[in-house]
């Protein structure tokens, strides 16, 4: 049995093997991707705290990292590539965040108990969505089944962590639905030192800053939160089947102690929808219609801090931000068999918008635009083609994007007299970017348990709305000013991978490296006391070794390591160090699995060394290296209850895993408040089936 377990663990990341589901009405038929690509699914998600989504990948997968900002939310970094360098999809649809400090990353609009898998596509070798330059990460969302059953999920944790979910299918074999929802809400986690969000900001801030924790906000919850989803699957016809699904997420108060405001509100409204047809004729295999919307309210402010305390503000208010953020898209796909090549070719547009501004509460008049109501359409064509010669696989990637940018709201009142900012933006006010993405990949099998590959791929992302046009207060000179630089041009990721895979027995081997030449990399920088973007030039390389070994039929053992190094070639304006910001150091996993039965048992080991190759210049630091332990255990008590039980930080470390530099806006001048990761975590989840 082990073998079989390992055999297809080795078979499906690595050779073509196809995605079938047998739940799924139609069996997708095309080829698997052949570069470095990883996988976390459900029953991954489900040995975990399920609290957040950054957190459980950072757990499972050593090349992503964590960039802490609060209890959920916390931002990805994937071989060093960070915020829209990398894409982040649900379902295949783009989803952007309000907050312009990442306090709401994409990964953060999904509850965990939704996920279905995660597929991680490392590297520019992604033509079908638009900007996934450094990497594509997909959560894909379960989908209805046939039958009818009702899932309860209870899971309570330290500091009073509890998180209640149901959901219920129904479905026979022309329409299936499911429906769920989940509150959850926690307390304020503790450091290894037994800290709270709020203690840690107190003993790094100085008593007169106006940034701290009022008193009365001590022992405030670290966030609540409520999400409901639904998914509904019908089949028009045998080869016709129509999908749509909703969501709808409330995050309130979710203290971010490193930043300036918490968020009083995050609220995002999702509606997705695909249309698919297969063998349409000779030249259509499947024929995809997709549409999807988004729209995320963010309304962050300094309400529970100092700053808020009406005797210390003029206004007598407390100022809040409210930023909005709406995508929609629409894609047309097909893919076919054509000289015994599949093809696959698509149009893929979308509009993103981003409009902010900040007010002093309660007034409902706008004090100041931040981003000056901003689009960024795309339009795009691609093709993909993936042929087979004996051992050899073959596939090529190929995409064309033509991107307009426009910022609407340059005469909104609370910029137009400010000459300043007029004269900065002038005739900038609208941008367009013309780019061409390709790549090749070449997969050769020596034998049946080994292989090789080596890939070339360019991939491009265009400046965001904030990076383009964000306007910031300046204390020194105490005026509204230009923040962004509306020259950037767009970012260039030229990137060759190579990898080997072997199935030594009964142990499974993967190695992955990359070296990646950036070209006006969209690098975000201190200028005096100001922050502001700029290209420069860049390189990244690394590595990443995995280890998969039956030692038994019950125990395994994993292992995975991932390391990467970044410099600049170019230097921003007046700077000279040449590290690259956020490219996280050696990190490690070790796990040792026991399944039996109905028991399953997992220790695991993560550790990093000391983040030593910072960049000073824009608010990095020294991090000591770090390692913590976890356990797991799981036991179905009948065939319809299963208990889960966890210890993270098994040892109550206190340790700081990342970085978090000058993109955010954060407190502590030149050493911005790192957040430590939560100190011992006991967790239960109780699930139950009926
Ligand atoms: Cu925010």
């Amino acid at each position: 049995m082990k073998k079989e377990i390992l055999l297809s663990i080795f078979l499906c990341s690595t050779i073509f093997a196809d995605a079938i589901n047998i739940e799924k009405v139609i069996v997708e038929s095309e080829p698997e991707a052949i570069q470095s690509s990883k996988e976390v699914d459900k029953e991954e998600v489900k040995f975990t705290k399920q609290q957040d989504l950054g957190e459980i990948l950072f757990e499972t997968t050593p090349e992503i990292n964590l960039v802490r900002a609060s209890a959920i939310g916390n931002d990805l970094i994937l071989r060093g590539f960070k915020r829209d360098d990398i894409n982040v999809l649900i379902d295949g649809a783009k989803i952007y965040g309000g907050c312009p400090n990442r306090m709401d990353p994409p990964a953060m609009h999904i509850s965990a108990s939704q996920i279905e898998k995660v597929n991680i596509k490392e590297g520019p070798f992604d033509v079908e969505n638009f900007g996934s330059m450094g990497a594509m990460i997909d959560v894909k969302t379960k989908d209805p089944k046939k039958g009818f059953s009702t899932n309860l999920s209870y899971v309570y944790g330290s500091f009073d962590y509890n998180k209640l979910s149901i959901s219920t299918n129904a479905g026979d074999d022309n329409i299936k639905a499911l429906f769920g929802y989940s509150r959850e809400t926690s307390n304020q986690y503790e450091d290894g030192d037994g800290k709270t969000l709020v203690q840690q900001q107190w003993d790094k801030l100085s008593k007169t800053d106006k940034n701290r924790y009022q008193n009365r906000y001590k022992d405030a919850r670290s966030y609540l939160r409520d999400s409901f989803w639904s998914k509904i699957l019908t089949n028009i016809k045998d080869n016709q089947e129509l999908k749509l699904s909703l969501y709808k997420d409330r995050a309130t108060n979710v203290l971010y102690p490193a930043f300036q405001m918490d968020a009083q509100l995050d609220e995002t409204s999702m509606i997705n929808g695909e249309y698919n047809i297969l063998n349409l004729s000779k030249f259509s295999k499947k024929l995809t219609f997709k549409t999807y919307y988004s729209h995320v309210r963010h309304d962050m402010g300094t309400e529970f801090r100092e700053y808020g305390v009406p005797a210390t503000d003029a206004n007598g208010k407390y100022r809040t931000h409210r930023v909005r953020s709406t995508m929609e898209g629409f894609k047309l796909e097909n893919s076919f068999d054509m000289y015994k090549i599949f093809w696959k070719i698509g149009v893929d547009i979308s509009k993103r918008n981003w409009d902010g501004v900040c007010l002093n509460e309660p007034s409902e008049t706008p004090k100041q635009v931040r981003i000056p109501d901003v689009d960024t359409k795309n339009r795009a064509i691609f093709l993909k083609g993936i042929k087979k010669i004996e051992n050899l696989t073959i596939k090529l990637g190929a995409r064309y994007d033509k991107t307009d940018i426009d910022a609407k709201k340059f005469n909104d009142p609370t910029i137009l007299t400010n000459q300043a900012i007029q004269d900065y933006y002038k005739d900038k006010h609208s941008k367009d970017y013309n780019d061409l993405s390709a790549n090749l990949l070449l997969k050769y099998a020596l034998n049946s348990t080994n292989s090789i590959y080596i890939g070339f791929g360019r991939g491009i992302r265009v400046p965001d709305a904030q990076e383009l046009y964000f306007i910031s207060y300046n204390g020194t000179k105490k005026t509204w000013m230009r923040q962004g630089n509306p020259s950037l041009k767009e970012s260039k990721n030229r990137e060759l991978d190579i990898g080997y895979e072997t199935l030594i027995g009964d142990t499974s081997i993967k190695l992955n490296g990359f070296y990646s030449d950036l070209k006006d990399y969209i690098y975000a920088y201190k200028n005096g006391t100001t922050l502001t973007w700029t290209n420069i030039d860049a390189h990244i390389y690394g590595g990443d070794l995995s280890v998969i070994s039956m030692l038994n039929d019950e125990i395994s053992i994993e292992g995975g390591v991932a390391y990467q190094r970044g410099k600049k070639d170019t230097l921003p304006p007046s700077q000279s160090d040449k590290d690259l910001a956020q490219i996280p150091p050696l990190k490690a996993r070790v796990a040792l699995n026991y399944e039996k039965d109905s028991y399953y048992a997992r220790a695991e080991v993560l550790a990093a060394s000391k983040y030593s190759n910072y960049d000073s210049d824009n608010g990095e630091q020294s991090i000591g290296g770090w390692s913590v332990v976890n356990l797991k255990v799981s036991k179905d008590l009948t065939n319809k209850i299963a208990l889960n039980m966890g210890v993270d930080n098994l040892f109550d470390k206190t340790y700081t895993v990342n970085n978090t530099y000058v993109g955010r806006s954060l407190i502590g001048g030149r050493d911005p408040l790192l957040i430590n990761e939560p100190g011992r975590f006991i967790y239960a989840n109780l699930d139950v089936r009926f």
